[in-house]
């Protein structure tokens, strides 16, 4: 072993012992205070989280709003990452799961009238809402700014049904902590209950007064609106409640160098 191959050997060793303590410590805290601490605490990838987490949750309360705008300041809106889960994923358009692409074709092909959401784990009535159903909730308008990672922002006005009365229908057990969801295009991401029950957070199927176009996330998309852009995710395939926090394994944030919690 040469001098260069021991020196990041220690390096390894070191950082590992580190990070698992920090991990340790950092579940520990997490579950003193879990108001003010993302349950990614004491992952030293993402050390973020917890600060933007902290200062949200300890300085706004749990449900105070996201600013609100008026029609006057709609702006143009781009279409970014994936903008159609039937062609391919993301800015080059790599494909999808064929078979995830070839099931999202099939119902933008049928206008979405084949489209469902199943909503599964921590509920008592587990089900599927067809888009028809999704409407008749009492719908939800705000106009918001979008903010994201890449430097950009933009004002969308977003009409859906709140979350938190879609979980209510699906009766959701006291042991639920965090909601899952996941695309057509592969995207797995989830949300702590404190947002996923938050007003201005909703499963939305319009954009300024229209149909949610499908480069924004056909036929419907979440909106987070005190999260950076990218957990307002497009094409939702599937909502699971869970107990425990999940990071999506392969295809969850973590793995693409994105923190799970990004308050703004
Ligand atoms: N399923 C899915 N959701 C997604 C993305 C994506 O590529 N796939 N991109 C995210 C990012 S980084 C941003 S900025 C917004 C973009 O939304 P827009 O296309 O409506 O502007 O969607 C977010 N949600
Ligand atoms: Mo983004």
């Amino acid at each position: 072993m040469s001098e260069k191959d021991e020196a990041s050997g220690f390096i390894t060793r070191r950082g590992a012992l580190i990070a698992g303590a920090a991990a340790v410590g950092g579940v520990l805290l997490a579950r003193r205070f879990p108001r003010i601490l993302p349950p990614t605490c004491g992952n030293v990838l993402r050390a973020g989280d917890s600060f933007t987490y902290g200062m949200q949750r300890a300085i706004l309360g749990e449900h105070s709003l996201a600013k609100e705008y008026r029609l006057e300041d709609l702006t143009s809106f781009p279409a970014t990452g994936t903008r159609d889960p039937g062609i391919g994923k993301g800015e080059l358009a790599q494909p999808s799961e064929p078979a995830l692409a070839e099931s999202y074709r099939r119902i933008r092909d049928g206008a979405f009238a084949d489209w469902r959401l199943p909503i599964e784990g921590r509920v008592a009535k587990p089900q599927a809402f067809t888009l028809a159903e999704l409407k008749q909730f009492p719908p939800r308008t705000q106009i918001t700014r979008h903010t994201c990672e890449e430097g950009w922002s933009a004002i969308g006005q977003w009409t859906g049904v709140p979350l938190s009365a879609v979980l209510a229908a699906a009766g959701v057990l006291p042991s639920a902590r965090f909601v899952l969801f996941r695309a057509y295009d592969g995207w797995v991401d989830s949300i702590d209950m404190v947002d996923a029950l938050h007003p201005q957070t909703i499963l939305a199927y319009g954009m300024n007064g229209r149909d949610l176009p499908i480069p924004h996330g056909a036929p419907v998309r979440l909106r987070v609106e005190r999260q950076m852009g990218y957990k307002s995710m497009k094409f939702l395939r599937s909502i699971t409640v869970t107990d425990q926090f999940e990071d999506g394994g392969k295809d969850g944030n973590i793995q693409t160098g994105w923190a799970w919690y990004t308050g703004i």
